[in-house]
């Protein structure tokens, strides 16, 4: 890249430090020109923080700051790189900003840093969208995940499936190009395990790929369940806040209430409900209908039940509803005097989808996390070491490719001829190389990085 770009890298707003982010072969002169202090930055002072200021064109001072430079290729656009941290307002930082452009630098765009890093070799593709993923991440199971993410977990997974494939691809073609029968029931078997390997490693990526999306957005769960079984009474506890009314009149909740929570790590996007009953009632029927548009958009119901009374025909209606659905069955009040089979109710969902608790002890509490956390990663699995960070672009690409492996595993055990074969797995390397970034279209990566942030 031969121009040099700059951007504001810290949040707008203000803060005590904003940083003012310099990259390409014009940064160090960029920043020689705006820049005094005692000392300059150059090649002698490298990596060092440097104390002085930045003056306007007329001489007078506009902030005091700090400035370091970090020269290619060992900073993170792997070119020149300059940075200026001056005091957190808006004012300093836009003129500042503006002495750079002044001085020879374009304002960059959204994610031009990353873009450079990732065109220079500092990252592959998969790595550099996990950036985003870190400064996104909203829970510790999520920045874990990211992490991983931009160690190249993902990454190495998929160079190295490559390779095998690639590596069968070879074979095959060699012996399209020169056939001898001897050696052809061999390859087919040989084929065959391979693309059963990877088979199994795409379906395995895929499969974590899922709770992946599920650390980055959140879980969608709705809190339903009749009028006055606690429903509200469970979202405050979660929250440990005073968020919904809680009282003994049904019908209490009329709006839906969204809140984001992290429980055992995993983001929540939790939404309280009007209790759903027939009513003649204006509002609360309009309530109601919002229930079940709410419902109806969860990926996870909590069903709440009032443990104090029998079962109702409403509370049967609503499980019958959702009898292919993923669901939680809470059975509440356990303080007080059980008047619900729930017994019956554990042989009919299962014993391990149906809690007793009481939100007002306590009481099940945990229990419910942990059916949560079993529920977003898979039961027995090892939560932080199974989570992947793959975003939808990634988890499309890596559904395409199992699709296809799928195809040239099954010409295989057929016996189908190694063009068939090959052909499904060139289809197969596109894909894969699509998500480090190894074979991938312009547009596609400017698409990537225009999402990310100025300044990144
Ligand atoms: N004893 C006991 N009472 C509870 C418990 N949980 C909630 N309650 C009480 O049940 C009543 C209803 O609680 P809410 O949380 O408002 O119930 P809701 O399901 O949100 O009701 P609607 O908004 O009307 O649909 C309140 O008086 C709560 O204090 C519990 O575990 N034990
Ligand atoms: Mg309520």
């Amino acid at each position: 890249m031969d121009d040099t770009i700059s951007a504001i890298a810290t949040a707008l707003g203000v803060g005590s430090i904003g940083v003012i982010r310099l990259s390409g072969p014009d940064s160090l002169a960029i920043a020689d020109r705006i820049f005094t202090g005692r000392e300059k930055p150059g090649k002698d002072n490298a990596r060092k923080l440097l104390y002085g200021h930045i003056l306007d064109r007329k001489g007078q001072p506009i902030d005091e700051v700090l400035a370091v430079y970090m020269p290619g290729p060992h900073s993170y656009t792997g070119e020149d790189v300059c940075e200026i941290q001056c005091h957190g307002g808006r004012q300093a930082l836009q003129e500042i900003l503006s002495l750079t452009y002044q001085a020879g630098a374009r304002p960059a765009e959204p994610g031009e840093f990353t873009k450079r890093a990732f065109l220079n070799g500092r990252l592959d593709l998969a790595e550099a969208e996990s950036v985003m993923d870190i400064i996104n991440a909203k829970s510790r199971q999520a920045l874990v995940a990211a992490n991983r993410g931009h160690e190249g977990g993902l990454s190495r997974k998929v160079r190295e499936l490559r390779k095998k494939l690639r590596d069968l691809v070879v074979q095959l073609e060699a012996a399209i190009d020169y056939p001898e029968e001897d050696i052809e029931e061999v390859t087919y078997d040989r084929a065959a395990e391979v693309l059963a390997e990877g088979q199994a490693a795409v379906a395995r990526l895929v499969r974590q790929g899922s709770a992946g999306r599920i650390l980055r957005e959140g879980l969608r769960t709705a809190i339903v369940g009749r009028p006055n079984v606690g429903k509200s009474s469970l979202l405050n506890s979660l929250l440990q806040a005073d968020r919904a009314i809680v009282s003994n009149i049904p019908g209490t909740t009329r709006d839906i209430i969204e809140e984001q929570m992290t429980i055992g790590g995993i983001l929540l996007v939790l939404t309280d409900t009007a209790g759903l009953r027939d009513t003649e009632d204006l509002v609360e029927k309009i309530g109601v209908e919002r229930s079940r548009a709410a419902l109806e958009d969860a990926q996870l119901a909590l069903v709440v039940l009032d443990g104090s009374q029998p079962l109702s025909g409403e509370d049967r209606e609503l499980l019958r509803s959702l009898k292919d659905r993923k669901k939680l069955i809470l059975v509440n009040k356990s303080d007080l005097p059980q008047m619900l089979d729930t017994e019956g109710l554990q042989r009919e969902y299962g014993r391990s989808d149906v809690i007793v608790l009481s939100v007002k002890t306590g009481e099940g509490m945990e229990q419910v996390e942990q059916w949560l956390r079993e529920f977003v990663y898979g039961e027995g699995s090892d939560s932080e070491s199974s989570s992947m960070t793959q975003n939808a672009r990634q988890q499309d690409l890596l559904e395409k490719a199992l699709r296809s492996l799928e195809d040239a595993l099954e010409g295989a055990r057929q016996h189908l001829p190694y063009d068939c074969l090959t052909i499904d797995l060139t289809q197969t390397l596109h894909d894969l190389g699509e998500i480090t970034g190894e074979d991938v279209p312009d547009e596609i990566i400017d698409e990537i990085f225009a999402q990310f942030c100025v300044g990144k």
